[in-house]
């Protein structure tokens, strides 16, 4: 297996084994386990799902070996079958051709060269019963031969690994200043309240969130964006001529369905971008019978997006820069969407190449298949980010403090409840806008004990976070968090 993803670093990447098998069984998960594991591990749902692969895979392959003891052949035939497995799991992906089966059969040739040299090792050896002289090659050589397999092993995965790493680098992209720049950007309440989240989130610590076990492979040269379906006239942009548009920049908070009540799927950036109604207006939308516009990215994952809310005045944009810079390959290089107060299931595709104008019932995107909702506005919502909850902190002057966020509507007021008393009013932090999250705090004189914390949000319409609790599926969490501190 390290050797084929070695194999496949150099040719087809994403043919990989490992990679390609874990794909296969993303896309075969049921929505309601694929929910308790995005619960349950986070973003860490990946790196758990390659690590069941491995453990299935060497599980079985322990198998072949103990097959292969009776019968060298039955153990080349289980190795057989599995690497058929991944063959075809990597043949069945997007964009896949006959060429994607050679990591596969590397994986297939080498298991079997390897099964067999160590069976024969083994053969020679004999039970010390056997062999009291100790003639015989002793079980430490099989042991200290599959040690040193191990090893290589390691050495060949870990060089696939870096050469796929080093293929996908962006190169250095400098882009052109906004035509409609946003305002200035105020200092947030972090600089004077310890352990608020930060106004705006750098780069690096926006949560990721998608389908992909391995980010695609794009560059500007060669990629472009089209606009079709039911549109007066096709149009298609390379990079540069989006980039040769005016362009706007707005602070916008993104928020993924799957975020629960004061969860971590939610962060702000200043995105910098073509408005959509720019794009649209060239294709000629003003006529058009669609509802919905299905983005489809480089690798035909789709995502749909109401077309009246999109274009309803708000800054949907495709963006092509992220706080300052291009966008990063985990954040959709090299163009993505994003509509204001949308989930992003239903709105920020990354790695965007095409959108088609059609309607849900002649097309159905993604998770429009999987039974999510298709118009799924952001729910507002609130977080605590300081005290944590369940936390020890000493009696005496604390602040209590988070975010709020009800994007397109603009947060109007934050309250708190300590111990199921009267909700008190919160001071706000800056104003960004009504598409960015609002920070907050409380001043709190701890006592000695426990203590419950709530927060919910108001926005500028009027609706209040109701306490109703929703789960993410179909359109988002609602219900009030409430987390419990030690004051000692
Ligand atoms: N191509 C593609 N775009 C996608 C997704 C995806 O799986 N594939 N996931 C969407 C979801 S569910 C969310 S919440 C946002 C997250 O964007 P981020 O990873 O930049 O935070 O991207 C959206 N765009
Ligand atoms: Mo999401």
């Amino acid at each position: 297996m390290a050797l084929a993803h070695l194999v496949a670093a150099l040719t087809l990447p994403d043919a990989s084994p490992v990679y390609a098998v874990g794909a296969t069984v993303v896309d075969l998960t049921p929505t309601p386990l694929k929910e308790w594991a995005i619960r349950e591990f986070g973003t860490a749902d990946k790196a758990v799902l390659l690590g069941t692969v491995l453990m299935a895979v060497l599980l079985l392959a322990a198998l072949a070996g103990v097959l292969a003891r009776r019968d060298p052949a039955l153990g080349v035939a289980t190795l057989v079958v599995l690497a058929s497995l991944a063959a075809g799991a990597a043949v069945g992906r997007p964009g896949a051709g006959p060429a994607d089966v050679l990591p596969s059969v590397a994986a297939a040739v080498s298991g079997a060269v390897v099964l067999l040299w160590l069976v024969r090792r083994d053969a020679r050896t004999a039970p010390a019963a056997e062999d009291p002289a100790g003639n015989a090659p002793s079980r430490r050589g099989v042991l200290l031969a599959g040690a040193g397999l191990t090893a290589v092993a390691a050495g060949l995965a870990a060089g696939g690994e870096w050469f796929m790493r080093s293929a996908r680098q962006i190169g250095n992209i400098v882009l052109p200043a906004a035509a409609d720049p946003a305002g200035p950007f105020p200092r947030g309440l972090e600089e004077t309240v310890p352990g608020v989240t930060p106004l705006r989130t750098p780069t690096g610590d926006f949560y990721r969130i998608d389908t992909r076990l391995m980010l695609p492979r794009v560059g500007v040269d060669g990629w472009s964006l089209t606009v079709d379906g039911d549109v007066e006239r096709k149009v298609t942009f390379t990079f540069d001529e989006l980039a040769a548009m005016p362009l706007t920049e707005r602070d916008i908070t993104l928020t993924c369905v799957s975020n629960e009540v004061g969860g971590p799927y939610v962060g702000s950036a200043r995105w910098l971008g073509v408005p959509l109604r720019d794009l649209m207006d060239r294709a000629g939308t003003r006529r058009t019978g669609a509802d919905q516009i299905l983005s489809t990215d480089v690798d035909g994952m789709t995502i749909s997006t109401p077309l009246p809310v999109a274009l309803d005045g708000r800054d949907s944009m495709i963006a092509i820069g992220m706080n300052g810079s291009a966008l990063p390959l985990e954040h959709g290089f090299p163009a993505r969407m994003v509509v204001p107060g949308l989930y992003g299931f239903v709105s920020a595709c990354k790695w965007i190449t095409r959108m088609t104008l059609t309607t849900y019932d002649d097309q159905q995107a993604y998770w429009t298949e999987r039974d999510w909702a298709t118009d799924a506005p952001i729910r507002i919502s609130s977080r605590i980010d300081t005290p944590r909850g369940l936390s020890r902190e000493k009696a005496g002057d604390l602040v209590i403090g988070g975010i709020a966020w009800a994007q397109h509507v603009g947060i109007e007021g934050v309250e708190v409840r300590i111990d199921g008393r009267a909700w008190r009013r919160a001071t706000l932090g800056p104003e960004v806008g009504d598409d960015h999250w609002r920070q907050w705090y409380l001043p709190w004189r701890a006592e000695e004990g426990t203590h419950y914390l709530a927060c919910r949000a108001r926005a500028k319409d009027g609706t209040v976070q109701e306490s109703v609790r929703r789960e993410p599926f179909p359109s988002g969490s609602s219900g009030i968090q409430e987390i419990a501190v030690t004051v000692t």
